[in-house]
């Protein structure tokens, strides 16, 4: 591990032994005689905090001292997981505190997993954001995260006999170590009402918002340590609450009751997490969340800044705020207003300020997840934001695309923020294109999308404006937290400073060839899938062989990331198997993580098709526990640091075209899993670091797919002309998996038949299994598999956030690093 004198917090064990007890007893007021491991784990969170608030002292006084230019990302989603075991490395100071715990009695892994996830994201794009702030603050960058207290995560996933059931998540009930709450930085939020055209004293027009209700927004604060301790940012969650004035009002006229009424609507806001991932309701209280928090975060940044300026023309040299998907993008009239409307700047004034401090990342090109909210709608909850988002667009109709396609109305239509038809719609993300300095995608493929078929004209417009950031992952959370016997591995082999500079591992691939290092690490990997056969056997019943190939697809359930291509390909290996016992194949274990959005029918029933198939091959002794199939339940952060350093073989299987990166696929091949995957996404970018013979890349490439669904897409051919494949698809009309439930699965089938397949599941079946195929072969060769396995885990330093967020800043954002602490 790193050495202790990089750090500025060293704590010897005495000390930490001593913080932690002093906490039992006059923090939690218990003894160690009666305290449980909760009680201890949070008596150690208290011990990390002494540490943890100076450094947020620290920083918060450098920052401010300085004035500096900083970034405020500003994201529906924080995933960020347990922070425990996190903070200690990031601290430096894990095995200290390790040792310390011992010698009291106490196991750290115990404690760790007493911490309920922070699961306030849906996945890849509420992921990302907490992995960009930890190294933000790792890079010693002025950052701030705003995002929204969601008093419920995503939900806990149930199976019941194989199905899907949604439980609450309440990953505060017993108190959350971590934050602070910060009255002093409450802000109230206007909502619904009407607008008014006033004249003020000198004839000036204006226009004034009468809202209709009044929330609070109270702030917690969540310290964000980077690695080396040098940097503690925050995370700034807005709780929605009654206003207190509002409810006076009700009180008075003799509404108590109402008033309760009053206080829950306003609660309503920050309850719960939306579980949509790609697919938009149009509902109300998502676009109130949107709003409460953008809201909140402006005037928390106005606020800041007026205390140090009396006018506005230093706003946009302080101030860069980053737009994490549409889902803020309600940002930019809401900045025009408090500008306009409360600060009296005119219009140009604003907009100028406006147009040089926001910018927009893309998460997705897929049609139904791009925002877009009811005019209707809009003008009941935000009618103030309406009337700025009509002025904006005029003005950009008028001004600059008249300019460029004189005359042409049908351009005009094309380009409009608002979408003419019944109903109307504002078009979020081309507000987010038209506001922002800024568009960028999140691989190259999809960045290159993003211009050629998502915004053409807009990039016809305005070329300069789009650009791309490629993913990563933080290696302190993604290789040296979750998987330590690696880390220990790599530090004897390139040294300590990998977890910051992560292409230092490069040096591994000289070693790939070498028999002691390739057992050395064939060996790490066999220890994690023992590890994780414990967790899967506790979690399923079933037990697996850590000899078998791990082959795992974890994320969310998506037609488009296509689980049901991977039961394909198991239904295709069961079949065989069934028709000769003694096929030669390696043997796997099929491990699957996911949560299907609550009405999401088809991906519900994927998962329902993939628990039976499961059930029924694991019970059947004809193919000698050859082949195992695990759905592991609650998929989440801490599952996946379980999972991924014991991958072998990393399923990345989407529609080519339809993933905008993906990150799992990083954090794979970083602990030395191959990956099988199409050309998607950062794939693509994966496969040019690792090589072409060091991953299993199998499919339509995004333009075959295009011209294939051009052309007519017909699903049937591939099905008649296919007679293994006909044959397991139908299976899926028997009662073969759902014994006395003939047809349970027949919607999986129909999907791909009568719906048409719209993701190419059928066009990609034999080059999938041929690719599979290959994988076994290459499994069978244990140095050749070694070998590949290293070189992944050595070339895919490109995929650190650090160099991400070092993009943004040089690209986007253009900052300076001020770590706090030397
Ligand atoms: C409106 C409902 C909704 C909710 C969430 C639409 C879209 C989303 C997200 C954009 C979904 C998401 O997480 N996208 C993922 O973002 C990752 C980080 O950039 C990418 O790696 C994934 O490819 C992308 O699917």
């Amino acid at each position: 591990s790193t050495a202790a004198e990089d750090f500025p917090f060293y704590l010897d064990k005495e000390a930490f032994k001593q913080s932690v007890q002093r906490h039992l007893h006059t923090t939690y007021g218990t003894v160690e005689s009666k305290a449980n491991s909760l009680a201890w784990w949070k008596a150690t969170c208290s011990a990390i905090n002494e540490l943890v608030f100076e450094g947020l002292t620290e920083t918060h006084k450098k920052h401010s001292g300085i004035d500096t230019r900083a970034v405020h990302y500003l994201s529906l989603e924080f995933l960020m997981g347990r922070l425990t075991r996190n903070n200690l490395y990031n601290l430096g100071i894990f095995e200290t505190a390790r040792d310390a715990l011992t010698e009291l009695g106490q196991d750290i892994d115990t404690l760790c997993s007493e911490e309920p996830d922070m699961a306030l994201g849906n996945g890849g794009l509420g992921r990302l954001a907490a992995c960009f702030i930890d190294s933000l603050a790792t890079l010693g960058y002025p950052a701030i995260g705003y995002g929204i207290h969601y008093e419920h995560g995503l939900f806990r996933q149930e199976f019941r006999d194989g199905h899907q059931i949604e439980r609450p998540d309440s990953w505060r009930d017993y108190g959350n170590p971590w934050e602070i709450c910060r009255p002093e930085s409450i802000q109230k939020v206007p909502l619904y009402g009407y607008v008014e055209t006033e004249f003020g004293p000198n004839g000036k027009m204006r226009k004034v918002w009468h809202p209709g209700e009044m929330i609070r927004g109270v702030p917690w604060d969540i310290p964000v340590v980077g690695f080396g301790g040098h940097t503690v940012n925050i995370l700034r969650l807005w709780e929605s609450r009654a206003d207190d004035y509002f409810d006076w009002d009700v009180f008075n006229a003799g509404g108590y009751v109402d008033a309760q009424a009053e206080k829950a609507r306003a609660e309503a806001i920050s309850k719960v997490l939306y579980p949509n991932d790609e697919t938009l309701a149009g509902k109300e209280l998502r676009l109130t969340q949107q709003y409460f928090f953008c809201c909140c975060s402006l005037q928390d940044m106005l606020r800041r800044y007026k205390r140090r300026h009396d006018d506005f023309s230093h706003f946009a040299e302080q101030i860069v705020i980053q737009l994490n998907d549409t889902h803020p993008t309600i940002a930019i009239p809401e900045l025009m207003r408090q500008l306009v409307d409360l600060e009296g700047l005119k219009w140009e004034e604003a907009w100028a300020i406006s147009q040089q401090v926001f910018a927009y990342t893309n998460h997705t090109l897929l049609p139904e997840a791009l925002e877009k909210w009811d005019v209707v709608l809009f003008e009941h909850v935000l009618p103030r934001h309406l009337e700025i988002i009509y002025e904006i667009n005029h003005r950009f109709l008028d001004e600059v695309v008249a300019k460029k396609w004189p005359n042409d109305d049908q351009m005009k239509q094309r380009l409009s923020i608002i979408e003419e038809g019944n109903p109307r719609m504002v078009r979020m993300a081309y507000l987010g294109v038209v506001g922002c300095f800024k568009t960028n995608g999140v691989a190259y493929m999809h960045s290159e999308l993003i211009k050629k078929e998502l915004f053409p004209y807009f990039y016809e417009l305005w070329p300069e404006r789009f650009t791309n950031v490629t993913n990563g992952i933080t290696p302190r959370r993604w290789l040296k937290a979750c998987n330590p016997r690696l880390s220990a591995l790599f530090d004897e082999a390139v040294g300590t400073h990998w977890p910051t500079d992560l292409t230092l591992l490069r040096q591994v691939v000289a070693k790939a060839d070498d028999p002691k290092f390739q057992k050395r690490f064939m060996a790490i990997k066999h220890q994690n899938k023992q590890d994780l056969a414990k967790v899967i056997l506790q979690l399923t019943g079933v037990e697996v062989s850590a000899e078998a190939i791990f082959d795992i697809q974890i994320k969310r359930l998506h037609e488009y990331k296509r689980q049901h291509l991977n039961m394909l390909h198991i239904l295709t290996l069961y079949r065989r198997l069934l028709q000769d016992p003694d096929l030669d194949i390696q043997p796997r274990v099929f491990i699957f993580g996911a949560k299907a959005a609550p009405g999401y029918k088809l991906a519900k029933d994927i998962i329902f098709g993939i628990n039976k198939i499961g059930e029924r091959i694991n019970a059947d002794e004809r193919i000698k526990g050859k082949i195992k199939v695990v759905f592991l339940p609650n998929y989440r952060v801490s599952l996946a640091e379980q999972m991924i350093p014991a991958g072998d073989l990393s399923e990345q299987i989407s529609t080519a075209g339809k993933e905008a990166s993906g990150t799992g696929n990083m954090k794979f091949a970083l602990n030395g899993a191959l990956t099988i995957g199409t050309m998607d996404g950062a794939n693509v970018e994966i496969r040019e670091e690792v090589g072409d013979e060091n991953i299993f890349i199998f499919g339509l490439s995004a333009d075959e797919v295009s011209s294939k669904l051009k052309a007519g897409y017909n699903s049937r051919d591939y099905y008649y002309n296919n007679p293994e494949l006909k044959a397991i698809l139908d299976w899926l009309d028997s009662d073969y998996f759902t014994p006395n439930q003939p047809g349970a699965l027949a919607s999986i089938k129909r999907s791909l038949l009568d719906g048409g397949d719209p993701f190419l599941c059928l066009a990609d079946y034999e080059s999938y299994i041929c690719a599979q195929q290959a994988v076994d072969q290459a499994y069978r060769d244990k140095a050749r598999w070694a070998k590949m396995a290293i070189i992944n885990s050595a070339s895919v330093g490109k995929f650190n956030s650090d160099r991400s967020i070092q993009d943004y800043v040089d690209t986007i954002w253009k900052l300076k690093s001020y770590p706090a602490i030397e």
